[in-house]
């Protein structure tokens, strides 16, 4: 095993590294450091392995092989590998969003009693929005037709998607322009898959171009409808109170860890905890009641909309087992890994699958339905029940204190602190009290030091009177850094501690998980919109410090896309090829009004972010 510093900048995660190493379980560390030094064709784009005659390395330095066995040269390769990579991310949101849309169907045609419409004022204004009829219908009418135009959205057979209604018009018409208008979401996805098989699409720059239309069909599509229909199932999040990391695990209760993505599993799991007779089972086996606590983004999904505990981000998921003190862990899909279920092995931890689209060998399947989720529920909350009389205190530990939060800021909850319109939010940008909004937002990367990047770029942010919002695993980071709680606008500047302190906000809003960039998108439309000005002439950018997924790629592209400055961390696959490189850094800008920027020094990256936003507000007639 390597060394343990730097690895994180949190106590919890280096007091759980210790003890992993004391209980000889390895980590997502120890395996990268096993994997290193990666090979240069890969990290570059430059391998293929999408056909037969292959696999190809492209050497670009070489006189030998500068083509793969079928021609392609470096451009094209790199572009095949990145529009498969933005692919498989838009894909992965949309189809979150498509179980979401399959579980508002049901309750819309009656088939199950476990789920409700709980906001039935957001249907019907969604409804109406999207050009439905809404007034003096009957509610499962509404939804009926809601469900089917989203239906649609995922089809092929609109020209574009729903959600468009809420693009600025100049954005649109650019969009027109460049041909990349999102028309289906499976079908920019599917379509993204014909062009990359060999002999289609030989072009890396119409390549580029269908990603940003597949990246967009993700944004204001998949991801959008899932955060739209889950609000409408669970609740439209409004400001709460919670707590962050691994001192959210309790001692004397059962301890069940939601992981995964969508909201319906794990709001069922809570809305079983609260079953009379499954608390008398706990009391029973001993314990004083069952914790539920969230990961990763469906994490971010009951904490936003019921206040649940938030145990840790992506690289704190193993480390959240290694305290010995989690009697089960239950999944549905994504960013869940296959680690997990060995480590559960080594304590008396069981692990869950859900999905049939998500089996994990090892793992105790129970299969979740719309129709049969509370009993399943139920079932899953007995099998952790049992594992709590099999628990070993002298294995568990842990760590620390929990961290105070505020969550919930859903626009429609920002807007209503607003007095239900934006323009007190102008005003303040046009005085430069807040001189801009910064969204940051995904994973954790075991490249990087854990939380460094992500808590350091906030505070430099806040220092100079940029608003930050926040969502999916960076929020862990916010709140362990004191940073979502209104006192943390004493690491503010001045302006933006003015504002915080009129309205007892904090400094960095939790906006939600990685679908609810959508929020993002759409707060920034009304904003364009209410000043009469396309996205791109915003003071605004967006950050994935320390980002890992295919998921993240699409999220960055979309939002390059829709016209905001975007910082990574560290880059994608694309390096080996100039043309494609040169679009992100510096070409996207002349076609779209935004591009990429890689910088892994949190530091730097506050300059070049500030910068931008000071160029953004003096072309708008501001001071910088
Ligand atoms: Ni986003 Fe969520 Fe986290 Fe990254 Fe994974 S949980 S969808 S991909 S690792 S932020």
């Amino acid at each position: 095993q390597q060394g343990l510093e730097n690895l994180s900048i949190w106590n919890d995660a280096a007091s759980m590294l210790a003890k992993a190493k004391k209980d000889g379980v390895e980590t997502v560390w120890d395996r990268l450091h096993e994997q290193r030094n990666e090979c240069a064709f890969c990290a570059q784009g430059l391998s293929c392995s999408k056909c037969v005659m292959g696999p190809c390395r492209i050497n670009m330095k070489g006189d030998k092989r500068q083509h793969g066995v079928c021609g392609a040269d470096a451009d094209l390769t790199v572009a095949r590998n990145f529009g498969r990579f933005v692919a498989a991310g838009a894909a992965s949101h949309s189809d979150h969003g498509r179980d979401v849309l399959d579980t508002f169907a049901a309750v819309a045609e009656g088939k199950t009693k476990d789920f409700q419409i709980r906001d039935e004022a957001k249907l019907r204004r969604i409804a109406s929005e999207l050009g439905l009829a809404s007034d003096g219908q009957p509610i499962d009418a509404i939804a009926r037709a809601l469900a089917d135009k989203f239906y649609q959205d995922y089809s092929s057979r609109s020209e574009e998607l729903s959600f468009l209604s809420r693009v600025p018009e100049k954005r649109r018409t650019r969009w027109a322009e460049l041909g990349v208008t999102p028309r289906g979401i499976d079908r920019e996805v599917v379509e993204m898959m014909h062009r990359t098989h060999m002999g289609v699409d030989c072009d890396a720059t119409n390549i580029c171009l269908h990603a940003v239309r597949t990246a967009l069909a993700d944004g204001w599509g998949g991801s959008m409808i899932a955060t739209e229909l889950s609000d409408i199932l669970f609740g439209t999040p409004r400001p709460t109170a919670s707590k962050v990391n691994l001192g959210v695990l309790r001692k004397d209760m059962v301890n069940v860890l939601v992981h995964g993505h969508s909201p319906v599993v794990s709001e069922t799991i809570l809305a079983a905890a609260k079953d009379q007779d499954i608390l008398a089972e706990a009391a029973k086996a001993g314990a004083s009641g069952i914790n539920i606590a969230g990961l990763c983004c469906t994490g971010n999904e009951v904490l936003m909309r019921q206040g649940i505990p938030l145990a840790g981000n992506h690289l704190m998921t193993e480390l959240a087992l290694i305290t010995g003190a989690v009697e089960l862990m239950v999944v549905d899909y994504q960013c869940i890994m296959p680690s997990l279920v060995r480590i559960a092995a080594c304590y008396h931890t069981r692990f869950v699958s859900t999905q049939d689209k998500a089996k994990f060998p090892g793992a105790t399947h129970v299969p979740f339905t719309p129709e049969n989720a509370r009993d399943k529920a139920r079932e899953v909350l007995r099998m952790a029940i049992e594992a709590y009389t099999k628990r070993k205190p002298e294995r568990v530990e842990i760590p620390g204190q929990p961290v105070d939060i505020m969550t919930g800021f859903s626009n429609e909850a920002v807007l209503e602190a607003l007095g239900g319109t934006p323009q007190p939010l102008i005003d303040a940008i046009k005085v430069g009290s807040v001189r801009g909004v910064v969204g940051i937002v995904g994973c954790n990367n075991p490249k990087l030091t854990h939380d460094y990047c992500h808590t350091n770029l906030a505070k430099e942010l806040i220092k100079r009177d940029i608003l930050v919002v926040v969502t999916g695993c960076a929020t862990v980071a916010m709140g362990k850094a004191g940073l979502l709680t209104p006192a943390g606008a004493e690491q503010a500047g001045q302006g933006l501690a003015s504002v915080c302190k009129a309205l007892g906000i904090p400094p960095v809003l939790h906006v939600g998980s990685c679908v609810d960039n959508a929020r993002i998108l759409h707060l920034c439309a009304i904003l364009a919109n209410a000043l009469g000005v396309d996205m791109s002439d915003l003071p605004v950018a967006a950050s994935a410090p320390e980002w890992y997924s295919e998921k993240a790629a699409a999220i960055g592209l979309y939002a390059v896309s829709c016209g905001i400055y975007t910082h990574l961390g560290l880059p994608p696959h694309i390096t080996g090829s100039k043309t494609v490189t040169n679009l992100a850094l510096n070409g996207l800008e002349d076609v779209i009004g935004a591009s990429f920027a890689v910088e892994p020094d949190p530091f730097k990256a506050a300059e070049l972010i500030d910068k931008r936003i000071s160029t953004k507000r003096t072309a708008l007639g501001l001071t910088p």
